[in-house]
């Protein structure tokens, strides 16, 4: 049979070429127009709103694989940014007789509704906008259909604009205008993403060309595609003129006072005739230990036909390569677009340099050795991590990464303050008034992830985190040298402290400080205005450094030099959540532990506030509708009554920990597991009997993954992508290996580590910006991606879902954060997954 087929491969291809080159756009079962090589999505993607402006939405076009178009909607602006308006999606009629997609389209906010119809025709669609009411008066001029262009895949690229050839920009130097802020349409909750510095204008994009017909991508058929209008003028604009992941933008003014159809465009993507996707052989970037099992996952076209043979080929010392191993390649099946085949390689175990080979395609070389595990979490630990410090100035070599920020500390939210990141101040709960001084508050803590925040709760995690490390399997790792005293980190220079234990320090500070200072736990100490809040760059120059005074004119500052009239300083939003009180205290009590004998007056005053906010924490659960329901004590988490357990020996939340476990595992065994084992070092030996047949359950989860997908670990499909799933999953599977070696083996654990390091969808890069690893993803959304950069150690989310059959992670363009951002609770979690896998291999 598969002889037969292999005879036959030429015709079959000739045969998939030829339908492809006379094939039209094709309206398919998933509801998107497609023909090969080109994809065009119609609202299979909505815009959400809350962060708005996600690249992600509207007409989209995936050309040749790669999601280089997005954004067809109506806009009310040239460059749309993130917080400008998005339009709800009323309406989505997939219309089959006509080959066609209507969409509705609604501006609340300015009453403001339009129709898109998108139809296939030949090779190209037609894109018609209408209107029931004519454009409101005060959106005339503002509203227009907008389409966006990936800068990394065009830049460079020419572009011809009515028969004129023109380049687009690799950096944005074009020309703007500025116009009065009375005429900036509505930001997102009426913030502003703009420091006007005065002026009462705001900044408005001139058109880089303006014409009836734009060709892009002449010199490239990848990304050829041709715009034309007859009756609407076509605008192109450079987006990052106004925000760094602004995108080139096309559009089109809606004309004034009329109704019915207003504006049509025609679109034709190129296809290259007879493409189909290069394979991307999926393998571990950071190389194999010798004896675990090597499982190379190749993705494929549909129309590509899988090989019978891949080959293992070694580089020897004096830099010949020769074949190392020959084996048969096996199908999976299909997984949403693509087609899977795995190839076995486990039978290669001696030590050495390697590079796979599928027909034409030669992978870049990776190592076998019995060491490669050895380093895949020193980035994170030696850097990422240090470098998100808060309230520090963090040197390396000639480098300073950031100076010391928010020395004018944090004020007291405003009450009924709704807040840009998700957060909100209710009434005042505390002994402050709005915007007084909460003194003691810039101390210790950690930046969020991309952005400069202290979440309270992410933060409270991070100490868990890294208390967990500590105790489990404490690493003595000292390359970091932090001074509390000097306000100054250095990496790489060791300080004779093992640097966890001066992390958790940096945790506590700021959350004892807000126990302290705040008499409670806040919900984020957080930028109090937008214009702030997506800055890139050094966290110092944020704020001026200056306490904010209102008497003083914005920008001016007071004689002593030591307050400003600029409304620029943090805010600490106050807002008690008794459930977080808890947590906090939970999360002392262990910080306490690991900080005794180290730093014995910071694990007192932690032991202090984590029993009084125990105690009121639990008072005020009880008092409040939810946690009565809950018994008055405890507050429904298992984990969290472990911990207390732990760090209290009170019987009672054992009894309500145990009460737990047991119906949490019946229900739902991968999601409780992990809690269950948790509490195996501080129960006995019939509790860990007990468990077994639940690890055996959990065992034929594991399996299952293998018929879920290629991979054989959970793979997320939300806003934000699952990398964080997997390294929980392989932290999970690395404690049931240790704990139940006779029922789970290692290489589940080992499964997670080669998808996180390159064995995944899309492409076959690390996710983790990793020492180790030959080809690590080379750009990241952390505070240093306007330089299309990474901070070593940082963990990518991934790659991200896109409705309604697309996996994608960017590795050119660094600002989809639900691909490349990376979370301080998300990396020290994958430091317990380094030290567990580290641990259970050794
Ligand atoms: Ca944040
Ligand atoms: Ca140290
Ligand atoms: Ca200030």
């Amino acid at each position: 049979m598969r002889k037969s087929l292999l005879l036959f491969l030429p015709l079959v291809a000739l045969a998939a070429c030829c339908r492809t080159v006379d094939s039209d756009l094709k309206l398919n079962d998933l509801e998107y127009f497609e023909r090969q090589g080109v994809n065009v999505l119609v609202y299979s993607n909505m815009f959400s709103g809350g962060f708005n402006d996600e690249k992600n939405s509207g007409i989209e076009i995936i050309h040749h694989g790669v999601r280089t178009v997005q954004g067809g909607a109506v806009r009310l602006s040239n460059t749309p940014e993130q917080w400008d308006l998005v339009p709800e999606t009323t309406v989505r009629n997939v219309n089959r007789e006509d080959g066609s997609i209507e969409v509705g389209l609604r501006y609340p906010h300015y009453d403001f509704d339009s129709r898109l119809v998108v139809t296939a025709v030949g090779k190209a669609v037609r894109i018609d906008v209408y209107l029931d009411k004519p454009v409101p008066a005060e959106l005339e001029g503002d509203a227009g259909f907008n389409i966006e262009f990936l800068p990394s895949q065009y830049w460079n690229k020419s572009y011809v604009m009515d028969g004129k050839a023109n380049r687009f920009p690799r950096y944005t130097a074009s020309l703007t205008t500025t116009r009065p802020n009375e005429e900036k349409v509505y930001q997102y909750k009426g913030y502003k993403t703009y420091d006007d510095r005065g002026t009462g204008r705001f900044v408005d994009p001139l058109p880089l060309s303006t014409g009836h017909e734009l060709i892009v991508a002449t010199d490239d058929p990848g990304r050829l595609i041709k715009i034309s209008s007859e009756d609407a003028e076509l605008n192109l604009y450079d987006g990052r003129l106004l925000a760094q992941n602004g995108w080139y933008v096309l559009r089109s003014l809606l004309p004034a006072g009329q109704t019915g159809k207003v504006l049509s465009w025609t679109l034709e993507p190129n296809a290259i005739p007879g493409w189909t996707r290069e394979p991307n052989v999926g393998f571990s970037q950071v190389g194999y230990l010798p004896g675990q099992p090597k499982v190379a996952v190749i993705e494929l076209d549909k129309l590509d036909k899988p090989r019978a043979t891949a080959e293992v080929w070694q580089v020897k010392d004096d830099g010949r390569t020769e074949r190392a191993f020959s084996g048969p390649v096996k199908s999976w099946g299909d997984y949403y677009k693509y087609h899977y085949v795995k190839f076995d390689f486990s039978a290669v175990r001696e030590p050495g340099v390697y590079f796979l080979k599928y027909g034409d395609v030669q992978t870049n070389d990776f190592i076998i050795g019995d060491d490669v595990l050895d380093r895949i979490t020193d980035a994170t630990s030696d850097v990422w991590i240090p470098i998100h410090m808060n309230h520090m100035m963090v040197n390396e070599a000639y480098r300073i990464w950031h100076g010391e920020p928010f020395k004018e500390g944090y004020l007291q939210a405003p009450a009924n303050t709704d807040h840009f990141d998700l957060h909100s101040q209710g009434v005042i709960d505390t002994k402050y008034k709005a915007l007084q001084l909460i003194p003691g508050l810039n101390v210790g803590g950690f930046f969020d992830a991309g952005d400069f925040d202290i979440e309270t709760g992410s933060n409270i995690s991070v100490v868990q985190n890294l208390v967990s490390d500590w105790e489990r399997f404490k690493p003595m790792r000292d390359e970091t040298f932090v001074s509390e005293e000097q306000r100054y980190v250095d990496l790489h220079r060791p300080d004779g402290v093992p640097d966890v234990l001066q992390y958790i320090e940096h945790g506590v500070l700021n959350l004892v400080a807000q126990a302290e200072n705040i008499g409670h736990m806040s919900q984020t100490l957080s930028n109090s205005v937008l214009d702030n809040y997506h800055h890139l760059g050094d966290a110092a120059a944020i704020t001026d450094g200056l306490h904010y005074d209102p008497r003083l004119k914005p920008y001016q500052k007071s004689a002593d030099g030591k307050s400003s009239g600029t409304p620029d300083d943090m805010w600490a939003f106050t807002t008690r959540n008794p459930g977080l009180d808890l947590q906090a205290a939970t999360m002392f009590a262990a910080a306490s532990r690991a900080l005794t004998g180290y730093n014995d007056d910071l694990a007192a005053r932690a032991l202090k506030q984590s029993k009084r906010l125990m105690k009121e924490g639990t008072e005020l659960l009880a008092k409040s509708p939810m946690g009565s329901r809950m018994r008055g004590r405890g507050f429904g988490n298992m984990s969290t009554n472990l911990q207390l357990y732990v760090c209290t020996g009170e019987q009672h939340y054992l009894d309500d920990f145990l009460q737990q476990v047991w119906p949490a595992l019946d229900r739902n065994v991968e999601m409780s597991i992990q809690a269950a084992m948790d509490a195996i070092p501080f129960l006995d030996d019939a509790y860990k009997q007990k468990l077994r047949p639940y690890v055996e359950q959990y065992k034929h989860y594991l399996d299952s993954l293998d018929h879920v997908n290629p991979y054989g670990v959970p793979i997320g499909e939300g806003n934000w992508a699952g990398s964080g799933s997997v390294v929980s999953f392989g932290t999970t599977a690395s404690f049931a290996s240790k704990y139940y070696p006779d029922i789970v083996g290692p290489e589940y654990a080992l499964k997670a580590a080669g998808y996180m390091f390159g064995c995944h969808p899309y492409h076959n890069y690390s996710l983790v910006a990793a020492v180790g690893a030959t080809r690590p993803k080379q750009v990241f959304y952390g505070n240093n991606r306007a330089d299309f950069s990474f901070i070593p150690g940082n963990v990518a989310p991934g790659v991200l879902f896109r409705h309604p059959d697309h996996f994608e992670n960017f590795d050119d363009w660094p600002f989809l954060w639900g691909q490349n951002e990376g979370t301080i609770a998300g990396n020290t979690a994958y430091l317990i997954f380094g030290a567990a896998l580290q641990n259970l291999v050794r």
